[in-house]
């Protein structure tokens, strides 16, 4: 490679500017890390990193994480010298105000080029593991000629320093991802200062002893930039490149100091940083042949790219391999039978058992679906025939043994969402879905569809007792918005909540299943009624008094409190609701009809918090009935914690005949 020593200096100068000033202009941001990062970007960009400025989309690009989120300005000043469409200058100019792509943090739902979101610390990184593991797997699946990049992060001490660095980098380090390199902002700041203030950490002895490769370099000299980056490339471990950094580099007064990190240096520094970089360009003006370097950058990628697509045009799998990155599921064979099936049998069975069932089939039709749990895999029931482990020997696996790394499990599958041609399902115990909260708040956000397979999802799970029994849990979920929540009631509802969980394309699903049995509550398979979000499971045989809503186990004991109501004259309908949030897609005379406004108790029945039941029980100046369970549960077996509980048509039908008369 030759390189052009001379140039590289403006063009790192120009990144500097363009984060000093927009963070001015905003008068909010952080310029210290794009300022300090500067140049190990410009080295990567310019001489690593395959991309094509005219195709953001090109699914043989190399992937770039900004982990951290907070360096936005570095990514927009990237993006927007080497001549993608977006951000402009205009945009750039506008940074963090309301309509400007380049928001404070970066967001994937707002430039195409933005890989992912991020900001939360810990999570980019994390989030790469599964872009290596996607990568790794198509090229396994499609070879070298389709799918041949790598995964590139920038993070900073915050990023290392989190919890989920650990759960992130052992997966990485486990599974061999050697397309995984890592350049750490090694300045030795955080917001509060040194690092000194809280960490004696030998943070390269912890990446080495999960497998890691480690090098170091000056992150202000290009030549060793480029020493270090070759000998990760060179190396089949994934790899950290401990770049040494002075935060806010050419800010003479600041430079060095947590100062930078987080504010705006200032009119004056902003000044004298400019003298210190010799920059004499105004804000937001980039000098033309400054310009021209940057925007020649794209060129090697423009041209990897045309030769990827020649090969791609040649190639036998061309068509599906298309289908399969742009998001399109195949028709899925023999899936109405199995429903069918189901409807005619009406097996009794867990809902964790009828999700595996669904998934055997599923998972044959839908090369794309790659399963794994957080070392649950005999209790979540994610395994199937077709999904053989994927191992460091054998990427073309579709089983991820993720360990017991909740949030590291989930945020990887945010990654392989993110990078596309995969579908990630994954499991653990709902009441763990506290260690992953981030992750799944972070699916929602970057609009990926991701399945949470989360089971045990009650005190039904018995004997374990309150520290695995979630209570405040489903609520706590449906309070993410664009998550969807499913809790289904039998075999069916688990097969149809399936379906739609794999069908969506902008949002996660969380599938929140049972260890017990439930008896088969649905016998007409003809139309995917968990698609309405909630539907009447059962109508009233005497005048309409009462409508229950009740969720997965419960629905089966909210029929059984109606059919003693019935037997004193009680009408009563049960209305099943798999998914609060669909329910509430519905057009309104769908919810009238199901929920008709008017002077009928409405009851609500699941094994948890009552809070938030209100919406649905409390209307039309009628004050309802919430049957919940607001404490902790405790450890014994099923059946008697319901009882103990009041989770029974004894304990519910005289309250629910109480309300009805006064
Ligand atoms: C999970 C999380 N906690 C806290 C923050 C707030 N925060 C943003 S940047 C930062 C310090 C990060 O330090 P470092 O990564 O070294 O960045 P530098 O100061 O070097 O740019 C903190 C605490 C955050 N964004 N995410
Ligand atoms: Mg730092």
């Amino acid at each position: 490679m030759s390189h052009d020593h001379v140039h590289l200096a403006p063009m790192a100068n120009a990144v500097r500017a363009l984060a000093m000033d927009a963070v001015e202009a905003a008068n909010s941001g952080h310029p210290g890390m794009p300022m300090g990062m500067a140049d190990v970007a410009t080295v990567l960009w310019s001489e690593y990193l395959k991309f094509d400025p005219a195709a953001p989309d090109w699914a043989d690009r190399d992937r770039f994480i900004l982990s951290a989120g907070h360096g936005s300005m570095l990514i927009y000043a990237l993006l927007h010298l080497s001549g993608y469409e977006r951000p402009t200058i205009e945009d750039i100019r506008n940074f963090r105000q309301v309509g400007s792509p380049c928001a404070g943090h970066p967001e994937n739902f707002l430039l195409e080029a933005v890989e992912a979101t991020t900001g939360p610390l810990g999570q980019g990184l994390a989030m790469s593991v599964g872009f290596a593991i996607a990568e790794r797997h198509l090229n396994a699946v499609y070879g070298d000629a389709l799918v041949d990049h790598r995964t590139w992060v920038i993070a900073g001490d915050g990023c290392l320093m989190e919890g989920i660095n650990h759960e992130a980098i052992g997966l990485a380090g486990h599974l061999k991802l050697g397309r995984l390199n890592v350049l750490w902002d090694d300045n030795h700041i955080t917001i509060d200062g040194s690092t000194d203030l809280s960490t004696s950490e030998d943070v390269r002895a912890r990446y080495a002893a999960t497998g890691w490769h480690v090098v170091s370099c000056n992150g202000h000299n290009a030549d060793d930039i480029r020493r270090a980056l070759d000998e990760a490339m060179a190396d089949e471990r994934p790899s950290l490149i401990a770049c040494q950094t002075v935060i806010g580099k050419g800010s003479p007064n600041k430079q060095g100091t947590s100062k930078t990190h987080g504010s705006p240096l200032g009119a004056d520094e902003v000044a004298l940083a400019r003298k210190t970089l010799g920059w004499d360009s105004p804000a937001f003006e980039i000098p033309e042949d400054v310009l021209r370097q940057w925007r020649a950058t794209g060129e090697r990628g423009k041209q990897a790219h045309a030769e990827w697509r020649e090969r791609l045009g040649a190639d036998a799998r061309a068509d599906e391999f298309t289908a399969r990155v742009s998001g399109k599921l195949p028709e899925l064979a023999d899936w109405a039978e199995y429903k069918a099936e189901l409807a005619s049998s009406k097996p009794k069975m867990a809902s964790r058992k009828a999700s595996e069932a669904a998934l055997s089939v599923l998972t044959q039709t839908v090369p794309a679906m790659i399963g794994g749990s957080a070392d649950l895999t005999g209790s979540n029931n994610t395994k199937t025939p077709s999904t053989t482990p994927l191992t460091a020997d054998s990427y073309d696996g579709r089983y991820v043994y993720y360990g017991i790394r909740e949030f590291g499990m989930s945020a990887a599958m945010n990654g392989m969402a993110l990078h596309g041609g995969v579908i990630p399902f994954g499991g653990t115990f709902l009441v763990f879905a506290d260690y992953c909260r981030p992750a799944i708040r972070l699916s929602a956000l970057q609009q990926v569809p991701v399945v949470y397979v989360m089971t045990h999802d009650s005190i039904g799970l018995g004997e374990d007792g309150p520290t695995h029994q979630p209570v405040e849990h489903l609520q706590s979920l449906r309070a993410i918005p664009n998550l969807l929540v499913m809790r289904p009631a039998d075999t069916l509802e688990t097969a149809e909540c399936w379906e739609l969980a794999i069908q969506q394309t902008d949002r996660p699903s969380l599938l929140a299943l049972t260890r017990q049995n439930l008896p088969a509550l649905r016998f007409d398979a003809s139309e995917n009624l968990c698609a309405r979000g909630a539907y009447r499971l059962r109508a009233a045989t005497a005048e309409r008094k009462v409508i229950m809503i009740a969720t997965g186990s419960e629905a089966e004991l909210a029929i059984a409190v109606a059919e003693a109501l019935e037997g004193q004259g009680i009408g009563a309908d049960v209305v099943s609701m798999p998914c609060a949030e669909l329910f509430d897609e519905q057009p309104a005379e769908y919810r009238e009809d199901v929920l008709p406004s008017g002077n009928i108790l409405r009851v609500s029945i699941e094994a948890g918090i009552t809070m938030g039941w209100e919406r649905y029980t409390h209307t039309g100046g009628t004050i309802g009935l919430n049957i919940g369970l607001d404490r902790f549960g405790a450890s014994g077996p099923a059946e008697v914690l319901f009882e103990k509980f009041g989770f029974t048509a004894q304990a519910i039908v005289p309250q629910i005949t109480a309300k009805l008369s006064n």
